[in-house]
């Protein structure tokens, strides 16, 4: 049969097999004091109290004024959330909850190293410091309602602080997660158009202070070559007083905070009261093409979104201590450390460094100290500790009640030392699943109502109804055993409001792949696009297989293979370069490049070196590839498109599928040979996939 011949049936209809997990119950403890305890709530987000029902969540939040449109859809896709109403997002985090919390700890920062102290920052504290960090962005940096300004802060809280002045001020804020290279933050702040940049000498990571001013210096060449001048760098110094960066301070361009803030000692802002539709931050994240997207998120739809999912999802209490241990360089940071907890008025953990450091036991030993009754973390460093520390949770005396996961699927073995050694049997999971583009959670379960299964997410959350679509739009069935790609068939308060600067890109990335009618204002026609594949068991809960576009998801981070590939281009010797996954016990999925010359010459370990050096000063170090391998040549189409999913498979030991349709196919055996005995003298040879690895990999670049 000839390429041409072959029945087209593509990669998401593939069945699926794998065991179905048996469900875990919630204890009785838990349920006894869960927010959401009766299933009268799963009735008032039924479907036909859409979109009415989210009043529930915006509820949750002080009003300057009250909407009158709860959901306009009169300019699809571009939802508006909650229109007329007016709120500042900082007075509801902070200042609401003086009158009965002022001096309840809003934050409990945890440095790294042991030696140093545990701050608590009350809520008091932390009014007087965000009042007066925003009287120096308004008065010293000139920043007003609607200016954008870029953070690259490390996990400290002169970061939450920098948020909220932003939000007190309806200033937007952009922050670049710290361990990014400074060009990847002078990208950013090129596309977010930022004047002003906040950034911090340095800070603990294993051990180490390192050096973070220096990448401000590289951050800021970037921008200008990018037409983006930056005025002023604002420097917080990790221990005030001591400059702890090699970089120079540019007289007139960079300035210490600690010392700027004297001037503006007990100074108050007045809240600005923000409609509920402006932005009030920037995130940015990899999608499919070269650009990063700068996730736009509105100040009332988000904020009452990731109210709300914090008090039925993470079932968050006024009495609970709250750690979740992701880095807020990242959405969960944004929504489950600062804005959805602080607006409860909850206690926020926030810890600066590694998880492992300076041993295994660190974590257990933090939650033991604090009290923490809720833990949140992501499957890459759950496998970290279990693998490190597998009996260390045994050894400490803390309790959670309730534990997350989020970012990547977990694997049910991993899911069950989670449970029965971190949880100790007595707390409940939830696996969140999101993307940086919803604000907050689209598949979880409701703890206390809805049994736990390991490796799925559950259904869709309260008043999100989701669905697996195949290539032709057709719905694939819940039961069926089926893949596809899992849309939401409705709009949400978190859900993005554009991609800055680029809204045809938020329409063809998110919405055209399965819009019925683009003249359409009814929401039914306009399903969002995640991105992923799934499928859907019988009772209704989703498995996440990974994406379906070429993102490769690095210990929970999306590193765009076009980013990697361009960042690989910088090497002046490089003529083509390709990025693929491979399955990595500890992080999830690792990056592989695949490099080939420019003519005439030869391979050297030195090349290769270049190319690592050029991403991790591109992207940063969590790109850093795990091989690079020298080419004569690549895979491709006729067309000339690199075939990844072929080299995917050659990196992952997998059968590399149909070579035929290849311009080149006598090259596949050629590189095959070559790179799979140089992994074997390696010791890299990868164990045996599991099903839903072995499909991710098979149908990683579909799309070309
Ligand atoms: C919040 C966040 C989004 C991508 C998403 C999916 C993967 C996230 C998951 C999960 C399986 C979960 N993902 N949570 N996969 N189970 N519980 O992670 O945002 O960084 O934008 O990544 O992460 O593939 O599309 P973001």
């Amino acid at each position: 049969m000839s390429a041409e011949q072959q029945p087209q049936v593509s990669e998401a209809q593939i069945a699926v097999h794998w065991r179905e997990e048996e469900y875990y119950q919630p204890p009785e403890a838990f349920i006894a004091q869960a927010n959401a305890a009766d299933p009268a709530i799963l009735e008032r987000f039924a479907e036909e109290h859409f979109p009415e029902c989210f009043t529930e969540y915006a509820n949750l939040l002080d009003w300057d004024a009250g909407w009158h449109t709860t959901l306009d859809t009169s300019n699809p896709p571009f939802w508006k959330w909650f229109v007329g109403g007016r709120l500042n997002a900082c007075y509801n985090c902070v200042d609401r909850h003086l009158a009965t919390s002022r001096n309840k700890a809003a934050l409990i920062w945890v440095p790294e190293p042991e030696t140093e102290d545990t701050k608590a920052v009350t809520y008091q504290e932390l009014y007087r410091r965000v009042n007066e960090f925003a009287a120096l962005l308004r008065d010293f940096a000139g920043l007003q309602t609607g200016d954008r300004v870029t953070f690259h802060l490390p996990m400290v809280p002169e970061l939450p602080v920098a948020m909220l002045a932003c939000a007190r001020l309806g200033v937007i804020h952009s922050e670049v997660f710290g361990g990014f290279s400074g060009a990847a933050c002078g990208d950013r702040i090129a596309d977010s158009g930022s004047r002003i940049l906040v950034t911090m000498d340095g800070y603990y990571r294993n051990g180490d202070l390192v050096d973070h001013k220096t990448k401000a210096d590289e951050a800021l060449d970037r921008a200008a070559a990018l037409g983006q001048r930056v005025d002023k760098v604002l420097v917080w110094r990790r221990h005030p007083g001591q400059y702890a960066s090699k970089s120079p301070m540019v007289d007139g361009r960079d300035f210490f905070v600690d010392e700027l803030l004297a001037d503006y000692r007990g100074r108050l802002v007045e809240p600005v009261s923000m409609p509920a539709e402006a932005p009030l931050f920037l995130m940015y994240t990899s999608g499919t093409t070269g650009r990063p997207k700068g996730c736009q998120h509105s100040t009332g739809g988000y904020l009452a979104y990731v109210a709300g999912t914090s008090k039925y999802y993470q079932d968050i209490h006024p009495t609970d201590t709250y750690w979740c241990a992701a880095d807020i360089g990242w959405i969960t940071g944004h929504s489950y450390i600062v804005y959805g907890p602080l607006a409860l008025g909850t206690t926020s953990v926030m810890y600066e460094g590694v998880p492992t450091y300076p041993d295994p036991g660190r974590p257990w030993r933090i939650a033991e100290r604090l009290g923490v009754t809720i833990f949140h973390t992501a499957p890459t460093t759950i496998r970290m500790l279990r693998k490190l520390g597998p009996d260390e949770p045994g050894k400490y005396h803390y309790r959670f009640k309730h534990m997350t996961t989020v970012g990547e699927p977990i694997e049910p073995e991993v899911w069950r030392w989670y449970h029965d050694t971190v949880g100790k049997g007595t707390a409940v999971i939830v696996d969140t699943w999101w993307q940086t583009e919803n604000g907050g959670f689209l598949g979880a379960t409701l703890p206390a109502l809805q049994p736990m299964k390991p490796g799925s997410c559950g259904p869709g959350v309260l008043g999100v109804y989701p669905v697996i679509y195949d290539e032709n739009g057709d719905v694939v069935e819940a039961g069926s055993g089926r893949a596809g790609n899992i849309c939401i068939r409705n709009p949400w308060p978190g859900i993005f409001q554009t991609v800055w600067g680029q809204p045809d890109r938020f329409v063809q990335i998110y919405y055209e792949r399965y819009c019925r009618d683009k003249d359409s204002t009814d929401w039914h026609d306009w399903p969002y696009f995640a991105g992923d594949g799934a499928v859907q068991a019988a009772d209704g809960y989703f498995r996440i297989l990974g994406r379906v576009d070429d993102v490769i998801n690095v210990a929970g981070h999306r590193l765009g293979t076009k980013e990697l590939e361009s960042a690989s281009l910088t090497v002046p010797e490089i003529a083509e370069a390709a990025a693929v996954p491979v399955i990595d016990e500890l992080r999830g999925r690792a990056v592989e490049m695949y490099v080939a010359l420019k003519p005439g010459l030869a391979p050297s370990d030195d090349i290769a070196r270049k190319v690592t050096a050029a991403i991790e000063h591109e992207i940063g170090k969590i790109a850093r590839p795990a091989n690079v391998w020298i080419v004569p040549d690549m895979p491709k189409t006729r067309s000339g498109k690199i075939m990844r999913r072929v080299i995917a498979g050659i990196s992952n030991f997998t059968d590399v599928g149909d070579v035929s349709t290849l311009a080149n196919p006598e090259i596949v055996d050629d590189i095959r040979h070559h790179i799979q005995a140089a992994k074997l003298a390696r010791g890299q040879v990868p164990r045996e996939l599991t099903a839903q690895e072995a499909e991710e990999i098979k149908a990683f670049g579909h799309t070309e």
